[in-house]
C-alpha cells in the first residue's frame, strides 16, 4: 500500500501527497472505516490504495505524534510565532500568550520577528533578549530588505511548521519570499477570519522545495487561557522551572505569598519583569473566569 501525508481535507475528499511518487492524489476514506469514528485531518499520515481512475482510497491512519484543535492539524514539528517589530507594534503580552499555548501543546517554538528594518537589528535583539535567554530560538527578518530569510528557510527545512501570529506582521510575505510560486495573498485579512468564527477552517499544508511543509493559517485562534488551571500556569513559563519547589508554601502561586522564590528571582533579574507581569495577568484572567462560573 502507498503511504502519504494529507495536505488538505475538502468536501469529503482528502488530498494525499504520496511519499514515493511525490504526486498528490484525491482520496476518499474506505466506507466501512468512516462508520467507526475514524477521522482524518490535515497533516495525518495515511496508507492508501490507488483505483484505476487515478483516485485513492484511504485504508489506514498512522498514529499521530500530536494534533491541534485550532487550526485542525496533526503531526506538527514546530510553530513559527511571528510578530513585527513595528507596524503593528510588537505585542509582548500576545507573544507570551501564544508561547503558553505552544507550551501546553508541547510544540517546538521558533519566534520570528519581522520588519526589523523599521527599527534596527540591534534594537530588535535587545527587545527579544529575555526570550533568547530562556531558551527560545529567535530569528530576525525583513522581507523588504531581505534580512534573515536564509535563517527562516533553514528552520523550515524538512519540518512541518504552522505559522501563528497576528495579521499584518508579514507571515504570507515571508513565505512568498522564501518560495515565490506559493503566491500567497499579501496585505489582506484572511477570508476565513472575515467569515466568522463558526465556519469550518480549511487548513492546507504547502510544499516547500527544501522538503518543508507549512500551514499559513491564523493559528491558535483560541487565545483564551482560562481553560488552564491556575496551578498549572507556572509550568508553561519555562524560566520558572528552576525556582518551583523553593517557595515557602508548596501551593505558592507566586503572586501575593511571602518568601516566594519566583518573586525573589524577578527582583534579582533572574526572571524578566515583563514576563512575570504577564504571568500575573494570565493568572488573574484564569481566576476571574473561575469566579464568574
Ligand atoms: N516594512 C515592511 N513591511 C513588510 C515586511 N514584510 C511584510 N510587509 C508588509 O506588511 C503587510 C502585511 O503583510 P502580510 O504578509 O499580508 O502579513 P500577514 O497578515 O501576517 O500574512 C503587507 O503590506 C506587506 O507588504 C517587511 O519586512 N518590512
Ligand atoms: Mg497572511
Ligand atoms: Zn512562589
Amino acid at each position: 500500500m502507498r503511504e502519504g501525508r494529507v495536505l488538505k481535507a475538502l468536501g469529503g475528499y482528502f488530498f494525499v501527497h504520496d511519499f514515493e511518487s511525490k504526486e498528490v492524489y484525491r482520496c476518499k476514506i474506505r466506507g466501512k472505516l468512516k462508520n467507526n469514528g475514524f477521522d482524518v485531518i490535515t497533516g495525518d499520515l495515511v496508507k492508501f490504495d490507488l483505483l484505476e481512475d487515478g483516485s485513492g482510497v484511504v485504508e489506514e491512519r498512522l498514529e499521530r505524534k500530536n494534533s491541534l484543535f485550532r487550526p485542525v492539524i496533526a503531526n506538527i514539528d514546530q510553530v513559527i510565532i511571528t510578530f513585527a517589530i513595528l507596524e503593528p507594534d510588537l505585542d509582548l503580552k500576545l507573544l507570551d500568550r501564544l508561547l503558553v499555548l505552544a507550551e501546553i501543546a508541547d510544540l517546538e517554538v521558533v519566534i520570528c520577528i519581522n520588519k526589523v528594518e523599521l527599527s534596527s537589528l540591534e534594537m530588535a535583539k535587545k527587545q527579544l533578549f529575555s526570550y533568547q535567554k530562556i531558551g527560545y530560538k529567535v530569528i530576525y527578518t525583513s522581507v523588504k530588505e531581505e534580512i534573515g530569510l536564509d535563517d527562516l528557510e533553514e528552520v523550515l527545512k524538512d519540518n512541518v511548521s504552522v505559522f501563528a501570529g497576528p495579521s499584518g506582521v508579514g507571515k504570507s510575505s515571508l513565505l512568498n519570499s522564501i518560495q515565490s510560486d506559493l503566491e500567497l495573498k499579501v496585505g489582506e485579512v484572511s477570508q476565513r477570519i472575515k467569515r466568522g468564527r463558526h465556519t469550518t477552517r480549511h487548513v492546507e499544508l504547502l510544499s516547500l522545495d527544501n522538503g518543508g511543509w507549512v500551514a499559513d493559517t491564523p493559528g491558535f485562534s483560541s487565545l483564551d487561557l482560562s481553560f488552564i488551571n491556575a496551578e498549572e500556569l507556572q509550568y508553561f513559563f519555562p524560566e520558572l522551572m528552576d525556582y518551583l519547589g523553593q517557595c515557602k508554601f508548596s501551593t505558592c502561586s507566586h503572586s501575593h505569598e511571602p518568601h516566594c522564590a519566583v518573586k525573589e528571582a524577578v527582583t534579582k533579574e533572574g526572571i524578566a519583569e515583563e514576563r512575570y507581569q504577564n504571568y500575573l495577568k494570565f493568572l488573574e484572567e484564569i481566576e476571574n473566569k473561575k469566579r464568574s462560573w
